[in-house]
Formats: C-alpha cells, sequence, structure tokens
C-alpha cells in the first residue's frame, strides 16, 4: 500500500503545479456526470494515469472524468477509484480544491475498500492516508517531502455544520434538522469543496457534513466510488461515522454503475446519532 501512497504524494506535486501553472478555461469536453470539463480537471486525470500506469499492484482505474474503468496491469490487485481535482471551478476563485483516493481489492464497492487518501491543494499541500489499521495519517508538504504531522482522530461531538446542497430543495426533514443544529450553537463552515470542508471537520475534531437528497437530485450530487466511500472510511477510521439517508454505513453500498451517487452524511458520532434519530429510517 505504501508504493500507491508513495505515488499518490508524487501525484500531488504535479496537480499543484499544474493548477499553479495551467490555464484555468473550459475544454470542449464533458465528464461521465454530463459535466463540462475544464482543461484542469483533464490534466489531472492525465497526470494520475500517468502516474499509476507502473505500479503493477495497480489493476485498473476508475476515473470520475472517464465513463469507463481502464485496465492498466493485468496482474494487479487493486482497483483505484478518484477524483483528480474535485471542486475543481473553485481554483477559479482561489478557494481551496482537493485530489481524492479510494483503494479497492476485487470489485469497487464498500465493503472492498481497503484504503483511502486525500489531497488538499490550499495555501499548502496536505494529506490524508488511511488504511484498515490505526488512525488515519495527517502529512504536509515540505518541497518535494511530506512530513508527517500526525493521526486524526474525531471527537465525540464538534461544532461546525458544512451543510451542503440547494437550500430551496432541501426536504421539510433536513431543513429542521439543519437549524437545530445551528440553534445548539453549531458555526457554518461550507466553502463547496468537499475535501477542504471534510478535512476542516476532522481537523477540528468533528462536526457535521451533509449532502442529502435533494428535490432536483433525489440520490444526492457526491458519487459513491470517488469521493463518498474514500472519506466514508476516513471518517470511520477517525472514529466517526458516515451514513446514507436511511442510516445505512456508506461501506455498505454497491454501486450499480461506476458513477452512482449517494446522499451522505459524514461527522462525528454526536451528530449522526442525533441525524438518525431526527431522520428515524428515512432522511
Ligand atoms: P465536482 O466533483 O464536480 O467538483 O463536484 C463535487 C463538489 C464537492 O466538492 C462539493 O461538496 C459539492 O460539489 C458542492 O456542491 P454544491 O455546490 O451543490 O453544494
Ligand atoms: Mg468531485
Amino acid at each position: 500500500m505504501q508504493t500507491i501512497f508513495n505515488t499518490i504524494k508524487t501525484i500531488a506535486l504535479k496537480i499543484d503545479h499544474a493548477i499553479k501553472t495551467e490555464d484555468l478555461g473550459y475544454s470542449s469536453t464533458e465528464n461521465a456526470s454530463g459535466e463540462e470539463q475544464l482543461k484542469l480537471d483533464v490534466k489531472s486525470d492525465y497526470i494520475v494515469e500517468q502516474a499509476f500506469m507502473d505500479v503493477s499492484l495497480v489493476k485498473a482505474l476508475v476515473s470520475e472524468e472517464k465513463e469507463e474503468v481502464l485496465p492498466i496491469n493485468e496482474h494487479g490487485v487493486y482497483t483505484v477509484c478518484y477524483d483528480p481535482l474535485d471542486g475543481s471551478s473553485l481554483a477559479d476563485v482561489n478557494l481551496s480544491v482537493g485530489s481524492i483516493f479510494g483503494i479497492y481489492e476485487g470489485e469497487p464497492k464498500g465493503e472492498n475498500l481497503v484504503a483511502s487518501a486525500y489531497v488538499v491543494y490550499g495555501p499548502r499541500i496536505e494529506l490524508v492516508t488511511a488504511s484498515k489499521k490505526g488512525k488515519p495519517l495527517h502529512y504536509r508538504a515540505q518541497g518535494e517531502e511530506f512530513n508527517l504531522i500526525g493521526e486524526v482522530s474525531l471527537g465525540q461531538k464538534g461544532k461546525l455544520n458544512a451543510p451542503g446542497g440547494t437550500q430551496q430543495n432541501w426536504s421539510a426533514a433536513h431543513k429542521k434538522f439543519i437549524d437545530s443544529l445551528f440553534a445548539e450553537g453549531y458555526r457554518l463552515r461550507y466553502s463547496g469543496g468537499m475535501v477542504p470542508d471534510l478535512h476542516q471537520i476532522l481537523l477540528k475534531g468533528g462536526g457535521l457534513f451533509s449532502y442529502p437528497g435533494t428535490s432536483d437530485k433525489p440520490e444526492g450530487k457526491l458519487r459513491q466510488l470517488f469521493e463518498v466511500m474514500p472519506f466514508a472510511f476516513i471518517y470511520e477510521q477517525a472514529g466517526g461515522q458516515a451514513i446514507d439517508n436511511n442510516g445505512t454505513r456508506l461501506l455498505e453500498l454497491v454501486p450499480k454503475h461506476l458513477h452512482d451517487t449517494s446522499p451522505c452524511f459524514f461527522g462525528s458520532n454526536y451528530e449522526i446519532e442525533a441525524l438518525k434519530k431526527t431522520y428515524g429510517a428515512k432522511a
């Protein structure tokens, strides 16, 4: 697994360089979810693809920017599902963006996720990795090196509330729940980039990030394989919880298609337990 994490470090430095130097305009293509791709999305996807080509442990790649699975090494064991540059349009307004990686052994589905990692490109480049043993590890880049800062651990309860989706399209139950957290003293922290938003909650010890099903997007916006499951793994390893709108662990989901989405809630125990009570079985 260390070989894969080392490859992600190399990728992080290259994508950071691209963010700082490349043209930010749109390409002439769309991704598998029908969204216009920025040139930076395409470039970042290419950087990831090239970096993993020679990693013999990796059998296949599945990218948010590609329709199909890309087989790369016949004898590999892992499928790496990734979002090369999540929140890429935020680079235009100079907010933080990120890359997300889920490493699956066998078929890509929640129970086969064996490790995950994300990179935050902000004022600094930071990396968080997680495997099945121990707490996630937090690194910061200094030049070409990634220095270990320490373990990431969630407290029982936090203070931050990051509510995603268009409020006009939330269910009444969802609105009531989000309002109840604010009434308890929670503070709004939402940039529109799931990587920096989830990173902030993790490093500040707790809170809730939600992206519910909405009237316009009943299955939510965030993709299971590249976004939802890798973060669910990291939140659980950090001592928190990650569930869908039925109270099911996100890591129990089995996507029917590579680009399937799911409503998702990530947080420390207090907020997730409150969410389960408020919504009952159905959010
Ligand atoms: P992207 O993969 O197309 O960049 O979209 C994912 C991003 C997430 O980072 C973020 O949580 C979400 O979209 C924000 O969506 P919204 O603006 O609807 O709240
Ligand atoms: Mg994304």
